[in-house]
């Protein structure tokens, strides 16, 4: 069922402080256009959300995340009952998009799309204005720079269950990310059950980072988590790492190995020292297996083959290794992501390379973003949340940049590639490794509130970007965390309120 699962029964109990609200100046991300009126709407005991049957489940969730403001969750009607509403109405042309139209006067709230993706986006916009139980007048239209605003989080170096990824999910709700990119599997874990293949998860998924407890998903959690996400217009990208980042899966078959003999579980934190055996039928027998279950777990169109760091294979066979697995992950009728290093082989027409240098010069890239390889971007020394804020930072790496709130904001991903064209870009994603990461308040504390700074690079269009007002915006968020129980990183660069 939808409901809140960012927000704790405390929360619950105790009605939201009417300091909750933003403006609409305050609003992460900067919609399009915003504008105050004069009045306020205030949700009454005669309040009722109002939507047609395609826009019921946004309807639902609205009622979710209203309820501590309201006690019980407000009535769902059929559009057309007048009187006191916030109507969620699906009108307009289908712009394939979640472009939305924000209307509040002191009589109701009138949210309007094309599509329902848009109304739970225009949702999320109407969710930071409310204070207490009422919203300020004024008006919102907006819709999305980037089709593609990701994060991703790493499951395999320290494991985390569908509960504490569906409170990630939500929270990255809150600021129009549609992407969730999984990372199921590395040198210290494997995180899904595979049914041809059950000891990648039963050994391979055994163990994490120090040697802290590991785990997995079923495939039945892993469509329970497909689905949470679903709902609230996230689509999940799952990545197996290959041909490097894999001793999970040499440890938990030996005849992976090249010379049939596997290697111990991994619990440290170095990369680069594992590969698949390019030259064994097995190893692409097994691929064809993994990619087959997860293409049927998998509704999205991309899966992520990794292609990162393969310091133990050879250039030569990477390529033949990349383009060999590109044709496998076709075959199963999905489209390949991969990080950039695939460019070194051969990338499909669809294939999707994610940037995650820490230049804006990379010749290679750059050419492949004009012979039409798509690239998100993921620069390391910017948009990594695993890199620590400053020196004292006690969670986090430091080997790309220590990345404060400003670092984080100060890019345009539409220019940020040299030579790349623009229409090359999809988008961006915040990255999230978690060798040093062990729990929510964890992920929390590097993530927020840099993630709001990426999402809103790419959400919204470049002639709202201005550090000077995003400092604002932001620090103007920190009530709505403090409801919501999120542990963020208090950075001493904006004025928190
Ligand atoms: C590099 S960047 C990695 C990951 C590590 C990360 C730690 C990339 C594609 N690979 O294996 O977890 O650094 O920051």
């Amino acid at each position: 069922g939808l409901v809140a699962a960012g927000v704790s029964t405390a929360v619950v109990a105790e009605p939201v402080a009417a300091t909750t609200g933003t403006g609409y100046a305050d609003i992460v991300p900067a919609p399009v256009s915003a504008h105050t009126a004069a009045g306020r709407f205030t949700i009454g005991r005669g309040t009722t959300i109002s939507a047609g049957p395609s826009a019921r489940g946004v309807a639902q969730y609205l009622a979710g995340v209203l309820r501590p403001a309201t006690g019980r969750p407000l009535p769902i009607v059929r559009p057309g009952r007048g009187g006191d509403t916030i109507a969620l109405v699906l009108a307009g042309a289908d712009t394939g998009d979640e472009s939305y139209r924000l209307d509040v006067d002191g009589r109701g709230v009138t949210l309007t799309a094309g599509r329902a993706a848009g109304l739970f986006a225009g949702v999320q916009t109407l969710r930071q204005l409310l204070a207490g139980r009422s919203v300020p007048a004024g008006h919102v239209t907006d819709a999305p720079r980037f089709a593609y605003r990701g994060a991703m989080l790493d499951v395999a170096r320290h494991f985390f269950t569908v509960a504490q990824v569906e409170r990630y999910i939500d929270q990255l709700s809150l600021y129009k990310i549609n992407t969730l990119h999984l990372h199921l599997a590395d040198d210290q874990g494997w995180r899904l059950f595979i049914n041809s293949w059950p000891r990648l998860a039963t050994f391979g998924g055994s163990t994490a980072v120090d040697g802290d407890p590991g785990g997995y998903y079923t495939q039945a959690q892993y469509r329970a988590l497909v689905a949470y996400a679903a709902d609230r217009y996230v689509t999940i990208i799952p990545e197996i790492d290959m041909p490097g980042h894999v001793n999970a899966a040499l440890a938990s078959y030996a005849e992976l190995n090249c010379d049939g003999v596997a290697p111990p579980l991994y619990t440290g934190t170095e990369v680069g020292f594992s590969t698949l055996c390019v030259n064994k039928d097995i190893t692409y027998r097994f691929l064809d297996d993994v990619i087959g279950e997860l293409a049927a777990l998998t509704p999205g169109p991309y899966l992520h083959i990794g292609g990162d760091e393969a310091h133990s294979t050879s250039p030569a066979d990477y390529v033949t290794f990349m383009n060999r697995v590109q044709g496998i992950v076709a075959a199963h009728g999905k489209k390949v992501q991969a990080w950039h290093n695939v460019v070194a082989a051969t990338p499909l027409p669809t294939t999707v390379a994610q940037y995650w240098d820490t230049t804006d010069d990379n010749p290679a890239v750059a050419a492949a973003a004009r012979s039409g390889t798509g690239v998100v971007l993921s620069p390391a020394n910017l948009a990594y949340l695993d890199m620590k804020y400053n020196p004292s930072t006690p969670l986090g790496q430091d080997w790309a940049a220590l990345i404060e709130v400003r670092d984080a904001y100060g890019w345009d991903p539409g220019s940020y590639l040299l030579g790349a064209p623009p229409s090359a870009i999809r988008g961006v994603e915040g990255p999230l490794w978690t060798e040093t990461l062990r729990t929510s308040a964890d992920i929390e504390y590097m993530a927020f509130p840099r993630l709001p700074a990426l999402a809103e690079l790419a959400w919204s269009p470049p002639s709202t970007h201005d550090w000077s007002a995003f400092r604002l915006r932001l620090a103007a968020q920190a009530p709505l965390w403090r409801a919501l129980g999120i542990n963020f990183y208090r950075s001493p660069q904006i004025p928190w309120r």
